[in-house]
């Protein structure tokens, strides 16, 4: 099954990438990140640092200091702001980009949270569609195994419903 869906703690995960909804400046902050960072230990925050910045939409890697994965992608989702900033596109490119990044360094598994859908308040069901098409797109072309992890109820019922029937 190369696209699954499952309620979980995103650290907890052995896999070979975990992606984290991470911000430009790369040093932390709340949600999933926060999380990431503090199970993950401080080799994450230094390789992060050493890296500097990310762009909107972009991505960068890490290794994952004690989590179980062997890598953290961390990619930057877009605020919402009523859609009129690109946001579709940029929250495309974090996708798309962080599969590029684990393709180029061999990564079979790689799992997903729901990003821009917390702090950056990105609307769940339009967030959500934008990740499934394209991740699915993607995979037509790479063999990669992908896991959306949800943490609230609402963002697993979404993914269920569009993923109901593709594997
Ligand atoms: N495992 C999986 N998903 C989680 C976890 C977890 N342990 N914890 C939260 N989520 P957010 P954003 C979900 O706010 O909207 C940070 O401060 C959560 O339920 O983490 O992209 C960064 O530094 C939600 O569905 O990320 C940025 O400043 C999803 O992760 C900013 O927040 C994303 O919520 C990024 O905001």
């Amino acid at each position: 099954m190369p696209i699954t869906v499952i309620k979980a703690d995103i650290t907890k995960l052995k896999v070979d990438a975990i992606v984290n909804a991470a911000n430009n400046s790369l040093l932390g902050g709340g949600g999933v990140d926060g999380v990431i960072h503090k199970a993950g230990g401080p080799t994450i925050l230094e390789e992060c640092t050493k890296i500097g910045w990310c762009k909107t939409g972009e991505a960068v890697i890490t290794t994952a200091g004690l989590l179980d994965a062997k890598y953290v992608i961390h990619t930057v989702g877009p605020v919402w702001s009523g859609g009129v900033n690109d946001e579709e596109l940029l929250l495309q490119n974090c996708y798309r980009n962080s599969l590029k990044l684990a393709v180029a360094h061999k990564i079979k598994s790689i799992a997903f949270p729901n990003i821009s859908t917390g702090v950056y308040r990105y609307p769940k069901f339009d967030a959500a569609k934008i990740a499934v098409n394209t991740v699915k797109d993607f995979i037509k072309e790479h063999n990669l195994q992908v896991i959306f992890v949800c943490f609230d109820e609402e963002n697993y019922y979404l993914y269920q419903c569009l993923l109901k029937g593709e594997n």
